[in-house]
C-alpha cells in the first residue's frame, strides 16, 4: 500500500470532505509499516474497501417548531463496516454535521468498536438540526420525525444507534418512543443509551467519562506517574465532560477548567460535586453557554469569554468537545503553561499538527478511538443485558468497563510500542483496530 496514492485518490474523488480525509490520513500513516508485511491484505484490496462505507442512507426530516412554522433539516445514518458484529455508532445533532464529518466519525468508530473486544461493526449517523435555543416540545417533535425514517434502517441485530453530540439521553428515549411505534418491535436492543427503567444499562451515561479516566490511570501509570492532587483542564460540560470531571474529582484531581463554545470558567478551587451535578442543567437548557457555570457560582468559577480550556495552566489536558478543537497553537500553549499529558476524550479532538507536537516534545498522547471506547463498550454491555432479559448491578458493569479500558490499553501497548521502548498510542490504537477488522474481513471473503 502507499499512502500517499491511496490518499490522492480518496482527496480527488471527495475534495470537500476534510473530516474524512484526515481521520483516513491518520489511520493509513500509522499501519502501513504492518500492512506491507501482509501481502493478502494488499491482495484483497482491505484498505480500499475498508475506507468506503459499506451505505449511506440520507433523509428528508421536516418538523413543526414552537411557532408552527415547518422546519426542514437533513438526516443520515452511515453504515461503515459490519466485519466483526452489527453497525454500531451514536447518533450527533448539531447544526455543522455533514456527510463528511459522519464519515469521519463512523471510520472512527469501526476501529474503536475492534478494540473494545466487544462484537460490534461501525456506524454513525445524526443530523444538522441545531439543538441550541429549542424547546422540549420541539426537541420532541423532531426526534420523532427523524425516527419517521431512521426505523427501516436499524434493528437489534442489524444496526443499533446511541447518543452523540446532541443527543443524550432524552433524545433517546423520544427516539425509541417513536420506533416502537412505527417498527412494531419491542426489542430494547435497538438502541443504547436508554433510561434505567426501560432497558438503559446503569453507568452508561457515565461510561465514556469514566472510561477515558481509566485509561488515563493505565497510561500514568506505564509512565509512572499517578493522577492524584494532578490539575486537569476539560473542555465542554456535555454528558462525556461530566462524566470525566466526576472521575477525575473522585481519583483526586482537581478540574480547574471546563468550556464552552461562549468561553472557559476557570475554577481554581477545583470543581465540586454541587457544579458537576449542574453541568447536567446548563446541558438540559439548550443554552450552550459556560458562563452559566459562573453565574450559578460566582467568585468560584471565572468566566472569560473566547477563550478556551487550553488556556488554562494545567498538568493533564482533556478535549471532551468536539473534533479538531485542540490545535498546534493550543498546544504549544498548554506546554508553554507545564502541561505534560493529553488524553483526547473527544472523537479526533486535536488537530494533526497538535498530535504532532505532542508527540515531538514528550508529552504523554493518547487518541479518542481508545481513550473514549468506554461508552460503546458499555452500549455493547447494554445489548447482553438486552439481549438476556436482565440488569446488571453497578459493580458488575463497573468492573466489565474497568476490565475492557485495561485491556484497550494493553493492546495499545502491544502494538505501539518502539524500539526505544516508548509507547506510541495513536500506531497502537490504530493497528489494534485495524489488524482485528482486517483480519475479520479477509476471512469473509470478497464481498
Ligand atoms: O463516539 C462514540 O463512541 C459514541 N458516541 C457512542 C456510540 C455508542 O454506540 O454508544
Amino acid at each position: 500500500m502507499k499512502t500517499q496514492e491511496i490518499m490522492a485518490r480518496l482527496q480527488a474523488k471527495y475534495p470537500l470532505e476534510k473530516e474524512y480525509l484526515q481521520a483516513v490520513q491518520e489511520v493509513l500513516e500509522s499501519i502501513e509499516d504492518v500492512y506491507n508485511q501482509h501481502p493478502e491484505f494488499e491482495k484483497a484490496k482491505i484498505v480500499e474497501r475498508m475506507v468506503e462505507p459499506d451505505r449511506i442512507f440520507t433523509f428528508r426530516v421536516t418538523w413543526i417548531d414552537d411557532k408552527g412554522e415547518v422546519q426542514t433539516n437533513l438526516g443520515y445514518r452511515i453504515q461503515f463496516n459490519s466485519a466483526i458484529g452489527p453497525y454500531k455508532g451514536g447518533l450527533r445533532f448539531h447544526k455543522a454535521v455533514t456527510p463528511s464529518m459522519l464519515k469521519f466519525l463512523g471510520f472512527e468508530q469501526t476501529f474503536k468498536n475492534a478494540l473494545t473486544t466487544l462484537p460490534m461493526g461501525g456506524a454513525k449517523g445524526g443530523s444538522d438540526f441545531d439543538p441550541v435555543g429549542k424547546s422540549n416540545d420541539e426537541i420532541m417533535r423532531f426526534c420523532q420525525a427523524f425516527m419517521l425514517e431512521l426505523w427501516n434502517c436499524i434493528g437489534p441485530d442489524q444496526d443499533i444507534p446511541a447518543g452523540d453530540v446532541g443527543v443524550g439521553g432524552r433524545e433517546i428515549g423520544y427516539l425509541y418512543g417513536m420506533y416502537k411505534k412505527l417498527a412494531r418491535q419491542y426489542n430494547t436492543g435497538v438502541l443504547t443509551g436508554k433510561g434505567g427503567t426501560w432497558g438503559g444499562s446503569i453507568l452508561r451515561p457515565e461510561a465514556t467519562g469514566f472510561g477515558a479516566l481509566y485509561f488515563t490511570q493505565h497510561l500514568l501509570q506505564k509512565a509512572g506517574k499517578d493522577i492524584k492532587g494532578k490539575k486537569v483542564a476539560l473542555s465542554g460540560f456535555g454528558n462525556v465532560a461530566w462524566g470525566a470531571a466526576t472521575k477525575a474529582t473522585e481519583l483526586g484531581a482537581k478540574v480547574v477548567a471546563i468550556s464552552g463554545p461562549d468561553g472557559v470558567c476557570h475554577i481554581p478551587e477545583g470543581i465540586t460535586k454541587e457544579m458537576i451535578d449542574y453541568m447536567l442543567e446548563m446541558r438540559a437548557s439548550n443554552r450552550n453557554k459556560v458562563e452559566d457555570m459562573a453565574t450559578k457560582f460566582p467568585g468560584k468559577a471565572l468566566f472569560t469569554a473566547g477563550k478556551k480550556a487550553w488556556s488554562i495552566p494545567v498538568d493533564i489536558a482533556l478535549p471532551c468537545a468536539f473534533q479538531n478543537e485542540l490545535s498546534e497553537d493550543d498546544a504549544k500553549e498548554l506546554k508553554a503553561n507545564g502541561c505534560w499529558c493529553c488524553c483526547e476524550v473527544s472523537n479526533m479532538g486535536c488537530q494533526p499538527g497538535a498530535i504532532h507536537f505532542f508527540q515531538n516534545n514528550g508529552i504523554l498522547f493518547a487518541p479518542g478511538k481508545a481513550v473514549n471506547a468506554g461508552g460503546v463498550a458499555t452500549s455493547g454491555l447494554e445489548m447482553t443485558q438486552n439481549a438476556e432479559h436482565i440488569s446488571w448491578d453497578a459493580k458488575e458493569v463497573d468492573d466489565k468497563l474497568h476490565f475492557i479500558m485495561k485491556s484497550i490499553h494493553e493492546q495499545c501497548v502491544k502494538f505501539g510500542t518502539q524500539p526505544d521502548g516508548h509507547v506510541d498510542y495513536v500506531k497502537g490504537a490504530n493497528i489494534a483496530g485495524f489488524m482485528k477488522v482486517a483480519q475479520a474481513m479477509l476471512e469473509q471473503g470478497t464481498i
